[in-house]
């Protein structure tokens, strides 16, 4: 899917162009007016609450002097829509995040296949709920939004997610929407209808050159029990590009579940046949080979996962300091403690300042404090001691970045 990003270009975090509008709209002549400090400043963030260290207990005290970039990490800029259809992408810039700055602006929240430019009329809309079901229910979108109710902040994440994009496919969004085992719930079914297939409009005027059209997946009953038909983000109707006028969310699981634009939901039997979309995740879902049969899937969850987001270096006088800041996530699985190690010949170390992720929490935000003994490249790597469940995409190094340090 990587293989048609229109642009290669080595992203500079620490350029101002990067940096102007990125921390609630400061904009480029703002940032050139106040220096880098006013940049750290927001960037450290004044607001607690996230055991965060607020600017004044910086750790070396000193001036901002930039972001250290991470390398090998060719990607297409961030925050603007690139290609349509099937090969639009939108990536988010992760090393915007800030205390204050939790949940992803909707102009920034990622893009993984933008609207069809024959996707229907929103008004209009309805979704047919049919298969193993006394009766078939066509379910208008004017019901649906009447119902909608905030439903909280989620995590998504495109299973896709990369190195090479910067791992820009992923946001936070606060949600609204309707329980689907509500609506569900309202339909008379056939005995054997315990799993159902959510379907949604996938037409494209132009034919991809990395994905294949056709998005559903099938879920056991059982699995849906905190998903939810979804009408709004950050308290905004959703977008087109996000599946506008209704798109599933199902909290935990990879973005590639959470289906856009969803016109219709099938009760089918357990032995229903796995979807298109369904054997095209299963190698980015870490299934066993690529299975036929829905139930010989595992849940799409992701597993618990940390990431450096940005590299600060700070100067006082002659003397430089890096501090290093990230990102914790995982679902609805708590995370009690972070490691970091610059080095597969180093340990693990601990984290310097970590604040438990809770199970409600998408995301938090970690700080470490960081001496580089020699200027150098440095592969970085997080760890979950204790992890309530296998990190298996962290553990097999696919969260790795590396950063060059300069001078120390
Ligand atoms: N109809 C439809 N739904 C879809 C897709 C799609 O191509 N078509 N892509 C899926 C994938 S792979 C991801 S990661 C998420 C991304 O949602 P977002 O673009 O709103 O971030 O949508 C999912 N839902
Ligand atoms: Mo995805």
């Amino acid at each position: 899917m990587s293989r048609s990003l229109p642009s290669t270009i080595v992203h500079k975090p620490d350029e101002a162009e990067a940096m102007s509008g990125a921390y609630g709209g400061t904009s480029r002549r703002r940032f050139l007016g106040t220096g880098a400090l006013g940049v750290a400043g927001l960037l450290l963030g004044r607001e607690h609450g996230w055991g965060i260290a607020a600017a004044e207990d910086e750790p070396a005290g000193g001036k901002f002097a930039g972001l250290v970039p991470f390398e090998d990490e060719q990607a297409a800029p961030a925050g603007t829509l690139l290609g349509a259809e099937l090969d639009g992408r939108l990536f988010t810039d992760l090393a915007k995040i800030s205390p204050g700055r939790v949940v992803t602006p909707n102009a920034e929240f990622f893009i993984r296949t933008a609207a069809s430019s024959v996707l229907p009329n929103a008004e209009g809309w309805s979704i047919a709920i049919d298969g193993l079901v006394e009766r078939p229910v066509q379910l208008g979108i004017g019901v649906i939004r009447k119902a909608s109710k905030a439903m909280g902040a989620h995590l998504m994440e495109c299973a896709g997610n990369v190195a090479r994009t910067r791992f820009g496919l992923m946001s936070v969004a606060r949600w609204a929407g309707v329980p689907v085992l509500d609506l569900l719930g309202e339909v008379k079914r056939k005995s054997g209808a315990g799993w159902v297939e959510i379907c949604g409009f996938d037409e494209y005027s132009v034919a991809s050159r990395t994905s294949d059209p056709g998005a559903s997946w099938i879920f056991p009953m059982g699995a849906l029990k905190e998903a939810f038909l979804a009408t709004e983000m950050n308290g905004e109707p959703l977008m087109a590009d996000h599946g506008a006028p209704v798109r599933l969310v199902v909290p935990g699981w990879y973005g590639c579940a959470c289906i856009k634009w969803v016109n219709r939901i099938t009760f089918v039997e357990e032995g229903a046949e796995a979807s298109s979309q369904m054997r095209e995740y299963a190698v980015r879902t870490l299934q066993e080979g690529k299975p036929q049969f829905a139930k010989e899937y595992a849940p799409a969850l992701t597993g618990p996962a940390a990431l450096p987001v940005r590299v600060e270096k700070w100067v006082r006088g002659e003397k430089i300091r890096y501090r290093m800041v990230g990102i914790a996530w995982g679902g609805s699985h708590r995370i009690g403690a972070l490691q970091i190690r610059f080095s597969p010949l180093k340990r693990f170390e601990m984290v310097s300042e970590f604040r438990p992720k809770q199970t409600t929490d998408p995301w938090n935000i970690w700080t470490h404090a960081w001496f580089p003994p020699a200027p150098g490249d440095y592969q970085i790597r997080m760890a979950i001691p204790d992890s309530p469940v296998p990190a298996r995409k962290l553990e097999m190094g696919l969260y790795d970045r590396t950063v060059h340090i300069g001078e120390v």
